[in-house]
């Protein structure tokens, strides 16, 4: 037997999106982490982070997850991982793989969607369709103190409608090669980081060096995956992503250190 929906009426549904929308707008507009860019180092970084109970938020300008992750191998759909990775995509993601032996090829489908539920089911949240157009930060322009957020339609249709800010403790770049957060950041804190862009190809050693680079680079202002190698001049890698996984990891655990010694430092004080 057919199910039967029962009507609803056209005020109902809209007044109970404003509801629940505003309220979830209002209760992400303060959290101790935003993460700009919900690619696969975003999503890693959000998924560790949330999974310790830090409060966390995704800002992605598309209406879509994954970054880069959908375009597989110039859009053929396989994408590769170091066999190192084997017990993180099956305890951390429950992502499916076939052992090559040399690599494991992963489904980029099941890659974007697996590592998306893996950073909700956490309790990080999301907010689509939204762009990060500069920053907040403290008086001296010292300390990154959260973002401006402006809606990517807005952007698209090119008006100019001020934005809204996010205040947080902590902003992750995962806006991949454009590292736009800390593009903005360098002109406008006065970092003086000169921002060489990710050099040539040279993936036996990219996947390595994006790991190790992915981190803290001012005050509150962190980076994680090709944003991380724009920033710090490391080559690429192409379609290979066990880096881009380990990179937010990696970023994810800095980020959990340095929150925890603050708030350590605030029960003293
Ligand atoms: O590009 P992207 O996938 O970055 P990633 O996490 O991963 C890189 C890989 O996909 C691949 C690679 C590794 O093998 O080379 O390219 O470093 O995801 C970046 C996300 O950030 C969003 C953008 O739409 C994309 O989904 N983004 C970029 N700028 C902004 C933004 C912005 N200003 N505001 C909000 N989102």
């Amino acid at each position: 037997m057919s199910q039967q929906l029962r009507g609803i009426d056209s005020k109902t549904i809209t007044q109970n999106i404003l509801k629940a929308g505003l309220k979830k707008l209002l209760e992400v507009s303060e959290t101790d982490v935003v993460i700009v860019g919900a690619g696969p180092s975003g999503l890693s970084c959000a998924y560790y982070l949330a999974r310790e109970g830090a409060k966390v938020l995704v800002v992605e300008r598309r209406l879509s997850f994954g970054g880069g992750i959908g375009g597989g191998g110039m859009l053929i759909p396989a994408i590769v991982v170091e066999p190192a990775l084997k017990e993180l995509l099956e305890r951390d993601f429950r992502i499916r793989y076939t052992d090559l032996g040399e690599v494991l090829v992963v489904d980029p489908a099941e890659l974007i969607a697996k590592l998306a539920c893996a950073a909700i089911d956490a309790g990080a949240k999301v907010l689509l369709g939204v762009s990060v157009e500069d920053i907040v930060t403290d008086r001296e322009r010292r300390r990154i103190l959260g973002v401006v957020i402006n809606w990517t339609a807005v952007h698209m249709a090119g008006l100019w409608v001020d934005p809204l800010f996010i205040r947080s403790r902590v902003v992750v770049d995962a806006t991949g090669h454009e590292a736009a957060v800390v593009n903005i950041a360098s002109r406008k804190m006065r970092l003086k980081i000169e921002i060489p862009g990710e050099g040539p190809a040279v993936p036996e050693v990219a996947e390595e060096l994006v790991v190790k680079y992915s981190g803290r680079v001012a005050p509150g202002l962190y980076t994680t995956g090709m944003a991380a190698a724009a920033v710090h001049g490391l080559p690429r890698m192409g379609p290979i992503f066990g880096g881009m996984l380990l990179s937010g990891k990696k970023t994810a655990e800095e980020i959990l250190r340095e929150l925890k010694s603050e708030t350590a430092a605030e029960a003293k004080s």
